[in-house]
Protein backbone atom coordinates (compact mmCIF):
# COMPACT_ATOMS: atom_id res chain seq x y z
CA UNK A 1 0.00 0.00 0.00
CA UNK A 2 1.26 3.04 -1.14
CA UNK A 3 -0.66 5.49 1.55
CA UNK A 4 -3.50 5.01 3.81
CA UNK A 5 -7.19 7.73 4.70
CA UNK A 6 -7.38 6.25 8.55
CA UNK A 7 -10.05 5.94 11.06
CA UNK A 8 -12.70 8.73 8.83
CA UNK A 9 -16.23 7.99 8.30
CA UNK A 10 -16.29 6.48 4.93
CA UNK A 11 -19.41 6.74 2.83
CA UNK A 12 -19.03 3.54 0.67
CA UNK A 13 -22.17 2.41 -1.95
CA UNK A 14 -23.11 0.33 0.88
CA UNK A 15 -23.42 3.12 3.54
CA UNK A 16 -21.00 4.91 6.20
CA UNK A 17 -18.64 2.84 7.64
CA UNK A 18 -15.61 3.29 10.22
CA UNK A 19 -13.27 2.37 8.22
CA UNK A 20 -9.14 2.83 6.88
CA UNK A 21 -8.99 3.43 3.19
CA UNK A 22 -5.65 2.05 1.68
CA UNK A 23 -4.39 3.17 -1.89
CA UNK A 24 -2.22 1.50 -3.78
CA UNK A 25 -0.63 3.62 -6.95
CA UNK A 26 -3.95 5.40 -8.31
CA UNK A 27 -6.50 3.02 -7.33
CA UNK A 28 -8.12 2.07 -3.71
CA UNK A 29 -6.74 -1.14 -3.12
CA UNK A 30 -8.57 -1.89 0.60
CA UNK A 31 -11.34 -0.40 2.62
CA UNK A 32 -10.97 -1.89 5.93
CA UNK A 33 -9.65 -1.71 9.55
CA UNK A 34 -6.09 -1.46 10.86
CA UNK A 35 -4.58 -1.13 7.64
CA UNK A 36 -0.82 -0.05 7.12
CA UNK A 37 1.48 2.18 5.00
CA UNK A 38 4.47 4.43 4.58
CA UNK A 39 2.32 7.39 4.01
CA UNK A 40 -0.81 7.92 6.87
CA UNK A 41 -3.16 10.81 6.43
CA UNK A 42 -5.72 11.14 9.23
CA UNK A 43 -9.18 11.69 8.99
CA UNK A 44 -10.41 11.16 12.51
CA UNK A 45 -13.77 13.13 13.10
CA UNK A 46 -13.47 14.00 8.89
CA UNK A 47 -15.90 11.76 6.47
CA UNK A 48 -14.16 10.34 3.53
CA UNK A 49 -16.12 11.26 0.22
CA UNK A 50 -15.77 10.32 -3.28
CA UNK A 51 -14.27 12.76 -5.15
CA UNK A 52 -16.89 14.79 -6.55
CA UNK A 53 -18.18 14.69 -9.96
CA UNK A 54 -19.49 17.69 -11.94
CA UNK A 55 -21.25 16.67 -14.95
CA UNK A 56 -21.93 20.19 -16.42
CA UNK A 57 -19.17 23.17 -16.53
CA UNK A 58 -18.01 25.94 -19.02
CA UNK A 59 -14.52 26.57 -18.80
CA UNK A 60 -12.93 29.02 -21.21
CA UNK A 61 -15.85 28.87 -23.45
CA UNK A 62 -16.16 31.20 -26.60
CA UNK A 63 -19.39 33.71 -27.16
CA UNK A 64 -18.35 36.02 -29.45
CA UNK A 65 -15.69 37.91 -28.85
CA UNK A 66 -15.72 37.24 -24.93
CA UNK A 67 -14.29 33.92 -23.26
CA UNK A 68 -15.94 32.47 -20.11
CA UNK A 69 -13.08 33.47 -17.46
CA UNK A 70 -11.95 30.30 -15.86
CA UNK A 71 -9.44 28.42 -18.23
CA UNK A 72 -8.93 24.64 -17.84
CA UNK A 73 -6.46 25.78 -15.06
CA UNK A 74 -7.85 28.10 -12.89
CA UNK A 75 -11.49 26.46 -13.27
CA UNK A 76 -10.12 23.07 -12.55
CA UNK A 77 -7.72 24.10 -9.42
CA UNK A 78 -11.04 25.77 -8.15
CA UNK A 79 -13.17 22.55 -8.53
CA UNK A 80 -10.76 21.12 -6.33
CA UNK A 81 -10.39 23.20 -3.92
CA UNK A 82 -14.41 22.37 -3.38
CA UNK A 83 -14.03 18.97 -3.59
CA UNK A 84 -14.50 18.21 -7.15
CA UNK A 85 -12.40 15.89 -8.68
CA UNK A 86 -13.94 15.38 -12.61
CA UNK A 87 -15.61 17.53 -14.55
CA UNK A 88 -17.47 17.66 -17.42
CA UNK A 89 -17.09 20.22 -19.83
CA UNK A 90 -18.41 20.58 -23.99
CA UNK A 91 -17.02 20.86 -27.11
CA UNK A 92 -18.03 24.07 -28.82
CA UNK A 93 -18.75 23.75 -32.46
CA UNK A 94 -21.64 24.87 -33.53
CA UNK A 95 -24.10 23.80 -36.66
CA UNK A 96 -22.28 22.93 -39.71
CA UNK A 97 -18.87 22.40 -37.99
CA UNK A 98 -16.69 18.80 -38.26
CA UNK A 99 -17.53 17.46 -34.98
CA UNK A 100 -14.17 15.44 -35.10
CA UNK A 101 -12.45 18.76 -35.65
CA UNK A 102 -14.16 20.37 -32.74
CA UNK A 103 -13.46 17.49 -30.26
CA UNK A 104 -9.84 17.41 -31.42
CA UNK A 105 -9.41 20.77 -30.80
CA UNK A 106 -11.48 21.06 -27.33
CA UNK A 107 -9.20 17.89 -26.21
CA UNK A 108 -6.08 20.30 -27.09
CA UNK A 109 -7.34 22.92 -24.98
CA UNK A 110 -7.99 21.04 -22.03
CA UNK A 111 -5.77 18.18 -22.13
CA UNK A 112 -2.45 20.24 -21.32
CA UNK A 113 -4.37 22.53 -18.65
CA UNK A 114 -6.76 20.31 -16.66
CA UNK A 115 -5.62 20.09 -13.04
CA UNK A 116 -8.59 17.07 -12.26
CA UNK A 117 -9.63 14.55 -14.42
CA UNK A 118 -12.19 15.15 -16.81
CA UNK A 119 -14.77 14.29 -19.90
CA UNK A 120 -16.73 16.15 -22.79
CA UNK A 121 -20.48 16.33 -23.78
CA UNK A 122 -20.22 16.27 -27.54
CA UNK A 123 -22.38 19.22 -28.63
CA UNK A 124 -24.46 17.96 -31.20
CA UNK A 125 -25.47 21.53 -33.33
CA UNK A 126 -27.15 19.48 -36.42
CA UNK A 127 -28.58 16.22 -37.62
CA UNK A 128 -26.48 16.13 -40.77
CA UNK A 129 -25.10 12.69 -42.13
CA UNK A 130 -21.43 13.77 -41.17
CA UNK A 131 -22.45 14.26 -37.92
CA UNK A 132 -24.28 10.94 -37.21
CA UNK A 133 -21.03 8.90 -38.62
CA UNK A 134 -19.07 10.83 -36.18
CA UNK A 135 -21.27 10.35 -33.11
CA UNK A 136 -20.88 7.06 -33.75
CA UNK A 137 -16.99 7.11 -34.15
CA UNK A 138 -16.72 9.48 -31.01
CA UNK A 139 -18.97 7.06 -29.38
CA UNK A 140 -16.55 4.15 -30.00
CA UNK A 141 -13.60 6.26 -28.55
CA UNK A 142 -15.08 7.00 -25.59
CA UNK A 143 -17.21 10.17 -25.68
CA UNK A 144 -20.60 8.83 -23.91
CA UNK A 145 -22.68 11.60 -23.75
CA UNK A 146 -24.00 15.01 -25.36
CA UNK A 147 -25.46 18.12 -25.66
CA UNK A 148 -28.09 19.07 -27.41
CA UNK A 149 -29.81 22.51 -26.99
CA UNK A 150 -33.23 23.88 -28.16
CA UNK A 151 -32.44 27.59 -27.81
CA UNK A 152 -29.23 29.64 -28.97
CA UNK A 153 -28.44 30.86 -32.51
CA UNK A 154 -26.20 28.23 -34.34
CA UNK A 155 -27.11 25.56 -31.57
CA UNK A 156 -30.68 24.54 -31.76
CA UNK A 157 -31.99 22.22 -33.41
CA UNK A 158 -35.79 21.74 -35.00
CA UNK A 159 -37.92 18.86 -33.67
CA UNK A 160 -37.33 16.90 -36.65
CA UNK A 161 -33.12 17.19 -36.02
CA UNK A 162 -34.03 15.89 -32.25
CA UNK A 163 -35.80 13.28 -33.57
CA UNK A 164 -32.92 11.96 -35.87
CA UNK A 165 -30.24 12.46 -32.88
CA UNK A 166 -32.46 10.95 -30.35
CA UNK A 167 -32.10 8.08 -32.50
CA UNK A 168 -28.36 8.19 -32.94
CA UNK A 169 -27.22 8.56 -29.55
CA UNK A 170 -30.28 5.80 -28.27
CA UNK A 171 -28.23 3.34 -31.14
CA UNK A 172 -24.60 4.29 -29.91
CA UNK A 173 -25.51 4.21 -25.99
CA UNK A 174 -25.15 7.28 -25.04
CA UNK A 175 -27.55 9.78 -22.97
CA UNK A 176 -28.36 12.95 -24.69
CA UNK A 177 -28.05 15.95 -21.90
CA UNK A 178 -30.71 18.83 -23.40
CA UNK A 179 -31.18 22.77 -22.79
CA UNK A 180 -34.69 22.78 -22.84
CA UNK A 181 -35.96 26.46 -23.30
CA UNK A 182 -38.52 27.58 -26.61
CA UNK A 183 -36.05 29.77 -28.34
CA UNK A 184 -38.96 31.59 -30.26
CA UNK A 185 -40.86 31.99 -27.07
CA UNK A 186 -37.61 34.04 -25.64
CA UNK A 187 -37.21 35.88 -28.87
CA UNK A 188 -40.70 37.25 -28.91
CA UNK A 189 -40.78 37.90 -25.39
CA UNK A 190 -37.19 39.77 -25.73
CA UNK A 191 -38.82 41.93 -28.17
CA UNK A 192 -41.31 42.91 -26.70
CA UNK A 193 -39.40 43.89 -23.21
CA UNK A 194 -37.08 45.66 -25.22
CA UNK A 195 -39.62 47.59 -27.21
CA UNK A 196 -41.45 48.18 -23.79
CA UNK A 197 -38.34 49.93 -22.47
CA UNK A 198 -37.84 46.90 -20.20
CA UNK A 199 -34.07 46.53 -20.77
CA UNK A 200 -32.69 46.46 -16.97
CA UNK A 201 -31.64 42.70 -15.53
CA UNK A 202 -34.73 41.92 -13.54
CA UNK A 203 -36.55 41.70 -16.81
CA UNK A 204 -34.49 38.59 -17.73
CA UNK A 205 -36.43 36.36 -15.82
CA UNK A 206 -39.61 37.73 -17.98
CA UNK A 207 -38.07 36.89 -21.12
CA UNK A 208 -37.42 33.39 -20.15
CA UNK A 209 -40.60 32.35 -17.91
CA UNK A 210 -41.52 28.93 -16.61
CA UNK A 211 -43.74 28.00 -19.54
CA UNK A 212 -40.77 28.67 -21.84
CA UNK A 213 -38.74 25.89 -20.18
CA UNK A 214 -41.65 23.41 -19.25
CA UNK A 215 -43.14 23.78 -22.95
CA UNK A 216 -39.30 22.63 -24.60
CA UNK A 217 -38.92 19.70 -21.63
CA UNK A 218 -42.65 18.41 -22.44
CA UNK A 219 -41.92 18.40 -26.44
CA UNK A 220 -38.66 17.07 -25.83
CA UNK A 221 -39.73 14.33 -23.63
CA UNK A 222 -42.40 13.15 -26.00
CA UNK A 223 -39.75 12.99 -29.06
CA UNK A 224 -37.93 11.14 -26.63
CA UNK A 225 -41.03 8.49 -26.06
CA UNK A 226 -42.00 8.43 -29.84
CA UNK A 227 -38.30 7.22 -30.32
CA UNK A 228 -37.53 5.15 -26.88
CA UNK A 229 -34.72 7.12 -26.11
CA UNK A 230 -33.41 7.96 -22.95
CA UNK A 231 -32.97 12.02 -22.34
CA UNK A 232 -31.31 13.81 -19.37
CA UNK A 233 -32.75 17.07 -18.83
CA UNK A 234 -30.03 19.98 -18.18
CA UNK A 235 -30.40 22.53 -15.58
CA UNK A 236 -34.14 22.13 -14.31
CA UNK A 237 -35.75 24.63 -12.37
CA UNK A 238 -38.85 24.79 -11.97
CA UNK A 239 -42.22 22.83 -10.73
CA UNK A 240 -43.71 22.96 -13.94
CA UNK A 241 -40.33 21.36 -15.96
CA UNK A 242 -40.57 18.73 -12.78
CA UNK A 243 -43.75 17.94 -13.26
CA UNK A 244 -42.91 17.05 -17.47
CA UNK A 245 -39.87 14.71 -15.92
CA UNK A 246 -42.31 12.94 -12.84
CA UNK A 247 -44.93 12.05 -15.62
CA UNK A 248 -42.82 10.65 -18.35
CA UNK A 249 -41.13 8.85 -15.85
CA UNK A 250 -44.37 7.51 -14.28
CA UNK A 251 -45.24 6.11 -17.87
CA UNK A 252 -42.04 4.32 -17.42
CA UNK A 253 -39.36 6.68 -19.50
CA UNK A 254 -35.93 6.75 -19.07
CA UNK A 255 -35.77 10.29 -18.53
CA UNK A 256 -33.51 12.04 -15.71
CA UNK A 257 -33.04 16.16 -14.74
CA UNK A 258 -30.16 18.03 -12.82
CA UNK A 259 -30.57 20.78 -10.65
CA UNK A 260 -28.11 23.26 -9.65
CA UNK A 261 -27.33 25.11 -7.11
CA UNK A 262 -28.33 28.69 -8.51
CA UNK A 263 -31.89 27.08 -8.05
CA UNK A 264 -31.97 25.85 -4.46
CA UNK A 265 -30.31 28.97 -3.21
CA UNK A 266 -31.05 32.26 -5.45
CA UNK A 267 -34.27 33.39 -6.68
CA UNK A 268 -35.87 36.39 -8.90
CA UNK A 269 -35.51 38.63 -6.15
CA UNK A 270 -31.52 38.71 -7.09
CA UNK A 271 -32.23 40.34 -9.80
CA UNK A 272 -33.87 43.42 -7.91
CA UNK A 273 -30.95 43.93 -6.78
CA UNK A 274 -29.35 47.81 -6.32
CA UNK A 275 -28.34 49.31 -9.92
CA UNK A 276 -26.94 46.89 -12.39
CA UNK A 277 -25.83 44.46 -9.40
CA UNK A 278 -28.65 42.02 -10.81
CA UNK A 279 -26.69 41.24 -13.73
CA UNK A 280 -24.18 38.85 -11.77
CA UNK A 281 -27.40 36.92 -11.51
CA UNK A 282 -28.33 36.98 -15.20
CA UNK A 283 -28.08 33.12 -16.20
CA UNK A 284 -30.25 31.02 -18.27
CA UNK A 285 -32.89 29.67 -17.51
CA UNK A 286 -33.45 32.32 -14.91
CA UNK A 287 -33.84 32.12 -11.27
CA UNK A 288 -37.14 31.57 -10.03
CA UNK A 289 -39.30 32.22 -7.32
CA UNK A 290 -38.53 30.77 -3.77
CA UNK A 291 -41.50 28.45 -3.72
CA UNK A 292 -39.34 26.30 -5.89
CA UNK A 293 -36.38 25.66 -3.68
CA UNK A 294 -38.92 23.46 -1.66
CA UNK A 295 -39.98 21.66 -4.84
CA UNK A 296 -36.17 21.23 -6.03
CA UNK A 297 -35.08 19.97 -2.31
CA UNK A 298 -37.88 17.45 -1.77
CA UNK A 299 -36.81 16.11 -5.38
CA UNK A 300 -33.55 15.87 -4.59
CA UNK A 301 -34.32 13.87 -1.56
CA UNK A 302 -37.01 11.51 -3.62
CA UNK A 303 -34.91 11.14 -6.74
CA UNK A 304 -37.37 13.02 -9.00
CA UNK A 305 -34.00 14.71 -9.41
CA UNK A 306 -31.04 12.81 -9.88
CA UNK A 307 -27.76 15.22 -10.43
CA UNK A 308 -26.74 18.72 -8.73
CA UNK A 309 -23.84 20.33 -11.43
CA UNK A 310 -23.10 23.52 -11.03
CA UNK A 311 -23.30 25.16 -15.06
CA UNK A 312 -20.23 27.37 -14.08
CA UNK A 313 -19.62 29.85 -16.73
CA UNK A 314 -18.39 32.86 -15.15
CA UNK A 315 -17.79 36.36 -16.52
CA UNK A 316 -16.37 39.36 -14.87
CA UNK A 317 -19.38 41.99 -13.80
CA UNK A 318 -17.14 45.20 -13.98
CA UNK A 319 -15.62 44.56 -18.23
CA UNK A 320 -18.01 41.45 -19.37
CA UNK A 321 -21.78 41.62 -17.61
CA UNK A 322 -21.64 45.10 -18.05
CA UNK A 323 -21.77 44.45 -22.00
CA UNK A 324 -25.78 44.48 -21.08
CA UNK A 325 -26.15 48.00 -19.16
CA UNK A 326 -28.80 49.00 -22.05
CA UNK A 327 -30.41 46.09 -22.43
CA UNK A 328 -30.79 42.75 -20.43
CA UNK A 329 -30.42 40.90 -23.20
CA UNK A 330 -27.00 41.53 -23.96
CA UNK A 331 -25.18 40.43 -20.78
CA UNK A 332 -23.26 37.49 -21.17
CA UNK A 333 -25.45 34.20 -19.46
CA UNK A 334 -23.98 32.58 -16.98
CA UNK A 335 -22.32 33.12 -13.04
CA UNK A 336 -19.63 31.17 -11.17
CA UNK A 337 -20.24 28.03 -8.85
CA UNK A 338 -17.38 25.58 -9.77
CA UNK A 339 -16.17 25.64 -5.71
CA UNK A 340 -18.54 26.20 -4.08
CA UNK A 341 -21.55 23.34 -5.29
CA UNK A 342 -20.16 20.61 -2.99
CA UNK A 343 -19.98 22.82 0.46
CA UNK A 344 -23.31 24.46 -0.40
CA UNK A 345 -25.21 21.23 -0.90
CA UNK A 346 -23.44 19.42 2.04
CA UNK A 347 -24.15 22.16 4.69
CA UNK A 348 -27.96 23.05 3.79
CA UNK A 349 -28.40 19.45 2.86
CA UNK A 350 -27.19 17.09 4.91
CA UNK A 351 -26.19 19.31 7.87
CA UNK A 352 -29.40 21.01 7.54
CA UNK A 353 -31.26 17.68 7.53
CA UNK A 354 -32.80 17.67 4.28
CA UNK A 355 -30.51 14.91 2.60
CA UNK A 356 -28.88 12.31 3.82
CA UNK A 357 -24.55 11.81 3.50
CA UNK A 358 -25.92 8.88 1.01
CA UNK A 359 -28.23 10.71 -1.18
CA UNK A 360 -25.62 13.92 -0.94
CA UNK A 361 -22.88 11.85 -2.28
CA UNK A 362 -25.67 10.46 -4.57
CA UNK A 363 -26.36 14.03 -6.33
CA UNK A 364 -23.07 15.48 -6.14
CA UNK A 365 -20.87 12.14 -7.51
CA UNK A 366 -22.46 9.08 -7.78
CA UNK A 367 -25.53 9.63 -9.75
CA UNK A 368 -23.26 11.90 -12.61
CA UNK A 369 -20.74 9.41 -12.76
CA UNK A 370 -23.34 6.35 -13.28
CA UNK A 371 -25.34 8.45 -16.03
CA UNK A 372 -22.23 9.72 -18.49
CA UNK A 373 -20.68 6.27 -18.28
CA UNK A 374 -17.74 6.87 -15.45
CA UNK A 375 -19.07 4.52 -12.84
CA UNK A 376 -17.39 2.66 -10.38
CA UNK A 377 -14.01 4.53 -11.58
CA UNK A 378 -15.33 7.83 -10.57
CA UNK A 379 -18.35 8.57 -7.72
CA UNK A 380 -17.72 5.31 -5.91
CA UNK A 381 -15.21 4.56 -3.13
CA UNK A 382 -14.84 1.05 -3.54
CA UNK A 383 -11.80 -1.70 -4.67
CA UNK A 384 -10.68 -0.79 -7.95
CA UNK A 385 -12.29 2.54 -8.21
CA UNK A 386 -9.96 5.62 -8.84
CA UNK A 387 -8.17 6.71 -5.69
CA UNK A 388 -9.88 10.33 -5.68
CA UNK A 389 -11.40 11.33 -1.98
CA UNK A 390 -12.43 14.35 -0.04
CA UNK A 391 -11.99 13.83 3.04
CA UNK A 392 -14.10 16.40 4.57
CA UNK A 393 -14.62 18.48 7.81
CA UNK A 394 -18.29 18.55 8.92
CA UNK A 395 -17.37 21.77 11.52
CA UNK A 396 -15.61 23.80 9.50
CA UNK A 397 -17.67 27.16 8.46
CA UNK A 398 -16.60 29.09 6.22
CA UNK A 399 -17.78 32.44 4.67
CA UNK A 400 -18.14 32.51 0.95
CA UNK A 401 -16.26 35.15 -0.30
CA UNK A 402 -14.72 36.09 -4.06
CA UNK A 403 -11.92 36.76 -2.20
CA UNK A 404 -11.13 33.79 -0.80
CA UNK A 405 -12.30 31.36 -3.33
CA UNK A 406 -10.19 30.08 -6.50
CA UNK A 407 -13.00 31.08 -9.31
CA UNK A 408 -11.06 33.62 -11.46
CA UNK A 409 -13.90 36.27 -11.39
CA UNK A 410 -14.95 38.79 -9.85
CA UNK A 411 -17.95 38.51 -7.47
CA UNK A 412 -19.27 35.33 -5.98
CA UNK A 413 -23.32 35.02 -6.00
CA UNK A 414 -23.19 33.79 -2.36
CA UNK A 415 -21.10 36.47 -0.93
CA UNK A 416 -20.68 36.02 2.84
CA UNK A 417 -22.66 33.11 3.13
CA UNK A 418 -21.64 31.15 6.06
CA UNK A 419 -21.61 27.02 4.94
CA UNK A 420 -21.06 24.52 7.74
CA UNK A 421 -18.52 21.95 6.23
CA UNK A 422 -15.44 22.29 3.89
CA UNK A 423 -13.09 20.15 2.19
CA UNK A 424 -9.85 19.45 3.97
CA UNK A 425 -7.67 17.52 1.98
CA UNK A 426 -8.36 15.90 -1.62
CA UNK A 427 -6.68 13.07 -3.49
CA UNK A 428 -6.92 12.82 -7.44
CA UNK A 429 -5.76 9.67 -8.18
CA UNK A 430 -3.89 8.85 -5.15
CA UNK A 431 -2.14 12.15 -5.26
CA UNK A 432 -2.76 14.87 -2.59
CA UNK A 433 -3.99 17.86 -4.76
CA UNK A 434 -5.76 20.26 -2.17
CA UNK A 435 -4.11 20.66 1.47
CA UNK A 436 -5.80 22.67 4.10
CA UNK A 437 -8.11 24.17 1.45
CA UNK A 438 -4.98 25.21 -0.70
CA UNK A 439 -4.32 23.62 -3.91
CA UNK A 440 -0.79 21.84 -4.02
CA UNK A 441 -1.29 19.97 -7.45
CA UNK A 442 -0.45 20.65 -10.69
CA UNK A 443 -1.59 22.16 -13.80
CA UNK A 444 -2.13 19.07 -16.56
CA UNK A 445 -2.11 16.26 -14.05
CA UNK A 446 -5.87 16.02 -14.66
CA UNK A 447 -6.51 13.05 -17.39
CA UNK A 448 -9.29 13.15 -20.23
CA UNK A 449 -11.60 9.88 -18.91
CA UNK A 450 -13.01 7.70 -21.74
CA UNK A 451 -16.59 6.37 -20.94
CA UNK A 452 -18.93 3.80 -21.39
CA UNK A 453 -22.18 3.50 -23.11
CA UNK A 454 -25.13 4.45 -20.95
CA UNK A 455 -26.69 1.69 -18.72
CA UNK A 456 -28.24 3.56 -15.69
CA UNK A 457 -31.02 1.29 -14.10
N1 LIG B 1 -26.78 29.25 -19.60
C1 LIG B 1 -26.45 28.39 -20.53
O1 LIG B 1 -27.32 27.87 -21.18
N2 LIG B 1 -25.17 28.11 -20.76
C2 LIG B 1 -24.11 28.72 -20.06
C3 LIG B 1 -24.48 29.55 -18.93
C4 LIG B 1 -25.91 29.84 -18.80
O2 LIG B 1 -26.32 30.62 -17.97
ZN1 LIG C 1 -27.72 25.11 -20.81
ZN1 LIG D 1 -24.58 25.07 -19.50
Amino acid sequence: MDCVVKNGMVVTPDGVVDADVAIAGEKIAAIGTGLGADQIIDAKGHYVFPGFVDAHVHLQMDVGDITSTDDFTSGTIAAACGGTTTVIDFTCNFRGDDLLEGTAARRAEADPRVAVDYTLHLTLADASGRTLAQLSQLAREGYASVKMYTTYQGLNLSDGEMLRLLVGTRDCGILPMVHTENHDAIAYLTAQLLRQGKRAPRYHPLSRPPLVEAEAANRVVALAQLVDAPVYIAHLTCRETLDAVRSARRRGQRIYAETCPQYLFLSEDDYHRPGFEGAKYVLSPPLRNRANWDVLWGALADGGVQVVSTDHCPWYFETQKVRGRDSFAQIPNGAPGIETRVPLLFSAGVDGGRLSVRQFVDVCAANPARLFGLYPQKGAIAVGSDADLVIYDPRREVTLSAESLHQRVDYCPYEGQVVRGYPRTVLLRGKVIVEDGEFVGAAGQGKFVPGRPFSFA
